[in-house]
């Protein structure tokens, strides 16, 4: 994966002080790795296709936004700022272009949210000139993440992001107890973001909401999480639905399990929401994650369901197990084992679905509306127990053996 650089340029340039070659260096590097070209992996599993390269890591932020080029006050051209991770984004296309909302996360652990955009969604993301600078509401957020976009039937484009502060019931003892919430901010030209109250929810903690594209009943629907506890569910959890008429004042009262969790299943831990679902001809399409514990910690993979068209409280159609899981170098990373995705983009019949690997880099898998839907309804159920995993396999080798 190493990039080729020309050194001997670099080294052969007369008049050059150590400022200027390193900054040189840093700089052409850079643009190698903004410039490098992603490939498909063939031949995939049939349902997506993996792509070799991430398409956004943290070396992929600008330059100037980490180095401070005078060398006056930087004469080591010593990165002043660093950033830790790039992952989690929203996903849309927005002016014939594929532009992500990424969580960029600093070495301070501060997330904060900064527009990246590609011409064909799959490379050469490039970062826009400022990260994104969120008012705050009354209660400031210590720190936001996670922004699920979403252009709604009402003509906004919305992002609903985490706002997690201290617990303020939290002992003097206790500095990692933490309240998750559902900000929101709503933007016509992902350019000028208007800051909406929180939404409100009878849940102590409230993580991975989304908000439903078209209105239901004429109300806005949300997907949502309610949870116990920062980490644990508790007696909560589940992909929940709620429902309210100004979302200007969001507050729901109450919260509908449309999908909860399950023993010995992928998303027996918890699950989340991931991106806004997209419309189909067979149902609402949903990407979700799902979470069990290992005894090398938590398990974070992928998995889809279909929700009736005219009934988005209903799933109609699950497959069993996990649609994608962490892979190879995806495994490793700040919090390892762990996909996670809430971005996707459809453009036309295809599908682009942005996935972050061990909280840490963003990769695209691609793919199309038709093979999610054939995945989505041939892929058998999960039959919650060994016996029914055989059988499903015997059905196959019997249908094969027929053939
Ligand atoms: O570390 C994995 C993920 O953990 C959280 O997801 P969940 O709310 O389902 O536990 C989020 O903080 C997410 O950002 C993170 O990737």
């Amino acid at each position: 994966m190493k990039e080729e650089v020309k050194w001997e340029t670099i080294k052969t340039k007369n008049g050059m002080n150590k400022f200027e070659r390193r900054k040189e260096e840093i700089v052409l590097r850079h643009r190698q790795l903004l410039d490098r070209k992603n490939t498909r992996i063939e031949p995939g599993n049939g349902v997506y296709f993996r792509y070799m390269y991430p398409v956004l890591t943290a070396e992929h932020v600008p330059l100037n936004w980490r180095y401070d080029f005078d060398e006056s006050t930087n004469p080591y051209f010593m990165e002043r700022i660093g950033v830790n991770a790039v992952f989690n984004p929203g996903a849309i296309k927005f002016n014939g272009k594929y532009c992500l909302v990424v969580r960029v996360e600093g070495v301070d652990r501060k997330s904060f949210f900064a527009i990246a955009q590609s011409d064909n969604g799959i490379d050469g993301f490039r970062f826009n000139d400022k990260p994104i600078l969120l008012d705050e509401n009354e209660d400031p957020d210590t720190n936001v993440y996670d922004m699920r976009l979403v252009a709604h039937e009402d003509g906004w484009v919305y992002g609903l992001f985490c706002t997690e502060r201290r617990d303020p019931d939290a002992p003097k003892g206790d500095q990692s107890a933490a309240v998750a919430q559902c900000g929101i901010v709503r933007t016509k030209d992902l350019e000028t973001w208007e800051r909406l109250p929180d939404l409100k929810t009878k849940s102590q903690q409230q993580r991975n909401v989304v908000l439903h594209p078209e209105f239901v009943n004429n109300q806005y629907a949300f997907y949502t999480r309610p949870q116990d506890s920062f980490i644990e569910t508790g007696n909560g959890g589940g992909i929940a639905i709620g429902f309210c008429e100004d979302i200007t004042n969001a507050a729901i009262d109450k919260e509908t399990v449309i999908d909860e969790k399950i023993y010995h299943t992928v998303y027996e831990l918890k699950n989340g929401q991931g991106p806004a679902p997209i419309k189909t001809e067979k149902g609402w399409l949903h990407l979700a994650h799902g979470v069990r514990n290992t005894a090398a910690g938590l398990r974070y993979v992928l998995y889809l369901f279909l929700t009736d068209i005219n009934d988005i409280t209903n799933v109609i159609r699950k497959p069993g197990g996990y649609f994608l899981a962490p892979e190879g170098e995806e495994r490793i990373g700040d919090v390892s084992n762990v996909v996670f995705s809430n971005g996707w983009i459809q453009d036309g019949e295809d599908v682009y679905i942005y996935y972050a690997s061990s909280d840490t880099r963003i990769h695209v898998a691609t793919t199309t509306i038709d093979r999610l839907l054939d995945y989505t309804m041939n892929t058998p159920e999960d039959g919650f127990t060994s016996r029914k995993s055989v059988c499903s396999i015997l059905k196959l080798i019997d249908k094969n053996n027929n053939l």
